[in-house]
């Protein structure tokens, strides 16, 4: 530490080891967890700044007499007065053996100088908090993080502008101690007027930085108007300035200053990724709830199919068990002694038994299973789109964000790209889903399924014509044939055994087609269900993997941040301590 770490004393230097272990790790987490490029080189830079000289940094308006205050308080002509804000430079004054200026490629000038204070501190002037924009941003990102105590030099007849408010609220920022000067006192009318100027740069000063402020009253021009007279000097201000300086770079205040310097620098790095990662970790907590939100909804869904299939199966099973009961009245009324020629004209069995017992059941029983197969196909691409729909909107929210502007890399545009690859994919099947081709494949299944429990041909009928042949089928050969043979060979007391073994093949005719109609609609629906639901859970699968592998990593990088803001604060207060 200021190049005299040899005279460190042991609690110092167990400060100093600790602080450095724990910086150097900081310095690892800010690069792994994507910290800013330029807040890592400032953190940097001030890491090696804890093996470095002192650095005041003296900043002020344009024209406060900050030039003119370096030179008088190192008794050295070592800076040009009265520049213009262009003309002026950021100028580092070091000690030198001899004295010289050199400009190096960036603009900022180096001058060294024969001067004793120089060998404990280093001074940076700078061209005015109102100068040009380039040399403002030089100050403001590199020398103001580096400095280990700021200089702020205001002018007496315009004391703290709103420029140096400004200028100094970026200061405080950084965790820097401030020190203030009013120049230029001589100008004042008595030192009522004195007081009144000092008075408002106090409140101000106290207002922006939150403690009571050091402020000196100087006149640089008093000062210079006898250098070598101590009563000229005393009463230019300028005595207690350096003073004030010589205390603070006494060894044990000038080490806590120094070991200080990174730490503020730390904590506002730190602070600053770490709003970064949780406003990242709030974006997640959206998308983890859209993702919670999209598997309920995918839940429910499920559940409303199951119940809503079980309600319109029921209505179509309905629809034939009512044709059985049709039937078994039927029987009991015409399977009787009085109607005996009926029952031996099979024709006329069959046109009762059609108009009678079959009716419109066979159309009906094929709308209504046409109108389940739409329903089952219709649900999952309505679900589709539900989806996609929350996804346009997760979509919407990181541009919000941002504003509206996406990264090319890093963590923003990984989930951007995810949630766009996610969509399109539920976009994709919505719009390659063939709804039509699903429901007349279903549709060919639970015809066929039917056929073939009844054994019949029937060609290329619809389901309708073969529910109708089923039935008529079973009439046919109960009624008409049959009974012609029984009839003629047994007589009339078979005629109730009859009846009852005609009910008897109905029932279980017509509950085999139910029961087969049943199974493969059931089928088709669990089928396209689960199809459906494991689809819908393999599109979002990716982005809700994303979701829950940032949020933690995300959360662990804000952990140890955190930790890394304990300790520098529990640093800090050892530093206090030393
Ligand atoms: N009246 C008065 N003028 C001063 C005082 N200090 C500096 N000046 C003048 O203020 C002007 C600007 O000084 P300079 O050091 O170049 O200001 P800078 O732009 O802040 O570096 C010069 O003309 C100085 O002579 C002072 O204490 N009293
Ligand atoms: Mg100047």
């Amino acid at each position: 530490v200021t190049g005299r770490s040899h005279f460190l004393t042991g609690p110092q230097r167990a400060v100093l080891a600790d602080e450095r272990a724990l910086l150097v790790d900081l310095r690892g987490a800010l690069a792994r967890l994507g910290a800013d490029e330029a807040d890592q080189a400032t953190f940097s830079q001030s890491l090696r700044q804890l093996d470095e000289l002192f650095l005041l940094v003296v900043v002020g308006e344009f024209n406060a007499g900050k030039s003119a205050f370096v030179n008088t308080l190192l008794h050295a002509e070592l800076l040009p007065e009265g520049v213009t804000p262009t003309t002026a430079r950021i100028t580092v004054v070091r000690h030198g053996d001899t004295a010289g200026t050199t400009v190096d490629s960036g603009g900022i000038a180096h001058v060294t100088a024969p001067v004793e204070l120089l060998r404990d501190l280093h001074v940076v002037d700078t061209p005015g908090t109102n100068a040009v924009l380039r040399e403002h941003e030089a100050v403001t990102t590199e020398f103001v993080p580096r400095a280990d105590m700021v200089l702020s030099i205001t002018s007496a007849d315009r004391p703290f502008t709103e420029s140096e408010r400004q200028f100094l609220a970026g200061v405080r920022d950084w965790g820097k101690k401030i020190v203030f000067v009013v120049n230029k006192v001589d100008i004042l009318e008595g030192p009522a007027q004195v007081e009144e100027v000092l008075a408002f740069v106090r409140s101000n000063a106290q207002a922006l930085l939150g403690t009571e402020p050091m402020v000196f009253p100087v006149s640089v021009r008093a000062a210079r108007q006898d250098r070598d007279n101590e009563t000229v000097w005393e009463a230019s201000g300028m005595a207690g300035v350096e003073r004030y300086i010589a205390d603070t770079l006494d060894e044990g205040e000038r080490v806590r200053l120094k070991l200080r310097n990174p730490l503020g620098v730390g904590v506002r790095v730190t602070g600053t990724l770490r709003e970064e990662l949780a406003g990242r970790i709030d974006l997640l907590r959206e998308d983890r709830h859209a993702v919670e939100e999209i598997e309920r909804q995918i839940d429910t869904y499920a559940r409303d199919m199951a119940r809503d299939f079980e309600f319109r199966w029921a209505d179509i099973e309905k629809a034939l068990l009512d044709m059985e009961r049709r039937g078994h009245d039927h029987f009991d009324e015409t399977i009787r002694l009085g109607r005996i020629k009926d029952l031996l004209n099979r024709e006329k069995v069959k046109r009762l038994f059609e108009e009678h017992v079959v009716a419109d059941t066979p159309q009906r029983v094929e709308r209504k299973v046409n109108e389940l197969i739409d329903w089952m196909v219709g649900a999952d691409f309505q679900q589709w789109h539900a989806i996609t729909e929350r996804l346009a909107e997760r979509r919407a929210a990181h541009s919000d964000w941002i504003g509206g502007k996406l990264p090319s890399t890093g963590f923003l545009h990984d989930r951007a790209r995810l949630v766009e690859s996610v969509g399109g994919e539920a976009q994709r099947v919505v719009q390659a889903y063939d709804r039509v081709k699903e429901a007349s494949e279903i549709a060919e299944k639970a015809r066929s399924s039917v056929k073939t429990s009844a054994a019949i041909e029937v060609g290329a009928a619809g389901l309708g014509a073969v529910i109708a042949a089923v039935a008529t089928t079973a009439a046919a050969d109960i009624t008409g044939l049959a009974m012609a043979g029984v009839l003629a060979t047994v007589g009339l007391f078979v005629i109730p055994n009859r009846r009852r073994q005609a009910k008897a093949e109905l029932r279980q005719k017509i509950t085999a087609m139910r029961q087969q109609l049943g199974t493969s609609l059931r089928n088709a629906f669990e089928d396209e269900l689960q199809r459906g639901v494991a689809r819908l859970r393999q599109s979002i699968e990716p982005y809700a993997r994303f979701v829950r592998t940032e949020t933690e990593h995300l959360q662990a990088g804000r952990d140890e941040l955190d930790r890394c803001l304990d300790a520098m604060r529990g640093l800090d207060a050892r530093i206090a301590a030393l």
